[in-house]
């Protein structure tokens, strides 16, 4: 699968957004990775379902949205109709995956599930093979800024493992604390999609730009 970096916008100056995008764009980004936190499966909030109407608008850059919430799949029409390309719901959050999955699919959108550093691959594994992409957390989530959990390798491993055992087509996604180190390690264990936060790509007063490209380089090279 080909390698991918996906800026993460909770990350971006929300004052001057439309500036960030066009330089993360300029960059190389491949996707956009908003996150939906619903002060309720984390202690946290993040964006709605206007934010991403409002991005969609301004960028042909897919739009993904990574629902941290706690009734995820009642929302997923409602981020269709807002402009996600591709939907992300947290497995432990949800009992109802193939429903989801097919829902999403069936209005022509990337199916994704999420998989806390704490969740074992058992849980989504019979539906590995109708996803587009997982994410593996490296963090638990809810906050930007946090430290990378290194047990998550060999989970990395596992997905990389079942996934050419079947011969799949699965983006594997990592999130949190995603750095230059964390890229090597995560690439190693067959991660193919970088999500780019505070580490990276929105380091204080650097150029989005510039870092966009140097990621998106390292990324494709290490
Ligand atoms: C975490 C969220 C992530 C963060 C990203 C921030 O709950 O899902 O997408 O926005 O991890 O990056 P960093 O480098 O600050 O961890
Ligand atoms: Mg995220």
């Amino acid at each position: 699968m080909n390698t991918k970096i996906a800026p993460s916008l909770d990350c971006a100056d929300y004052v001057n957004l439309k500036k960030d995008i066009e330089q993360l764009e300029a960059g190389g980004a491949d996707i956009l990775h908003i996150d939906i936190m619903d002060g309720h499966f984390v202690p946290n909030f993040t964006a709605g379902p206007n934010l991403v109407s409002a991005v969609s608008e301004i960028t042909d850059i897919p739009v993904e949205t990574h629902f941290q919430m706690e009734k995820n799949t009642e929302f997923i029409q409602m981020f269709l109709e807002a402009g996600s390309d591709i939907i992300t719901f947290h497995a432990e959050s949800c009992d109802r995956y193939f429903q989801a999955v097919q829902q999403i699919k069936e209005a022509d959108k990337k199916a994704s599930i999420a998989l806390n550093p704490g969740t074992p691959v058992s849980m989504i594994e019979h539906v590995l093979s109708r996803l587009d992409m997982i994410i593996m957390m490296c963090v638990d989530p809810g906050f930007a800024g946090q430290s990378f959990i290194k047990e998550v390798l060999p989970k990395i491993e596992r997905v990389k493992e079942i996934i050419d055992n079947n011969n799949l087509e699965v983006d594997i996604a990592v999130d949190g604390n995603i750095n230059k180190e964390t890229i090597k390690l995560t690439k190693n264990a067959g991660a193919n999609v970088f999500i780019l936060g505070t580490s990276s790509i929105f380091q204080e007063g650097a150029d989005r730009e510039e870092r966009t490209k140097i990621f998106k380089d390292y990324c494709e090279q290490v």
